[in-house]
């Protein structure tokens, strides 16, 4: 049976595919795989219905033959588990893949969330410069040891994998910030993950429908 994920109605990153539905798109599109895509108001998302498939209410999720599946991590494994393109075969290939998709969503992802969320909640405290700066070096640590890893390698551990996939879409989120202008190489790896085909398709799809719920109205 065909895949269907969820994905934001309206995206309030006006279709700069900084949500998460893009993650599974991307990994869809690598995989060849065709999938449905199930729009959902901020209304929707909070509803039993969709509670159901995701208990914190949240975008994205995956359903295929009667199997629900939410948090992007898991899905995209899920996907790249069964499809192939998205994990090396050899076991310990396909194991450091995987140690690179955590290090994407719980090592490097989290304090960029975090500069995120003070710039939504805490930018009018008088401590906001003081929170930011703080965090901000949190962040060039992290990208200091990354960008020291991937040196001029094309990807993090051999050839692209999903680990590539889900630290490319985390990295992403610092644009327009400044913090990866120090860090050429880190935004070379960007502009390849960004230049793969499959990448503009999952693009344009999330765009599309942004688009398409602007004109409407
Ligand atoms: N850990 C979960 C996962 O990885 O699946 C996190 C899912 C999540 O944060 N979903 C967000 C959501 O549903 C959308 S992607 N939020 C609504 C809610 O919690 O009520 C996060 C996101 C949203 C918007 C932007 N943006 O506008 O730039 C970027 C990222």
């Amino acid at each position: 049976m065909t895949i269907t994920i969820t994905a934001f109605e309206k995206s309030p990153d006006r279709g700069r595919g900084q949500a998460r539905d893009m993650r599974i798109r991307w990994a869809l599109e690598e995989a060849g795989q065709p999938y449905d895509v199930r729009l959902l108001s901020f209304k929707a998302m909070k509803e039993p219905t969709h509670l159901a498939r995701q208990p914190f209410g949240q975008i994205p999720t995956y359903e295929q033959d009667g199997l629900i599946l939410f948090e992007t991590g898991a899905i995209v494994l899920h996907i790249a588990d069964r499809h192939p393109g998205l994990l090396p075969d050899d076991t310990d290939g396909r194991a450091r893949a995987i140690a690179w998709m955590f290090a994407a969503l719980n090592t490097i992802e989290p304090p960029i969330v975090e500069r995120e969320t003070a710039g939504y909640t805490e930018r009018d405290r008088s401590w906001y410069g003081e929170r930011l700066a703080m965090v901000e070096k949190r962040i060039r640590q992290r990208l200091d040891a990354l960008s020291r890893h991937l040196g001029d390698a094309d990807w993090l551990d051999g050839g692209f994998s999903a680990g590539d996939l889900l630290m490319v879409t985390v990295l992403r989120r610092l644009n327009g910030s400044g913090l990866l202008d120090d860090y050429p190489n880190l935004s070379a790896y960007i502009a390849r993950g960004e230049a793969r085909p499959a990448y503009s398709r999952a693009f344009d799809a999330q765009l599309a429908v942004f688009t398409a719920a602007s004109t409407a109205g």
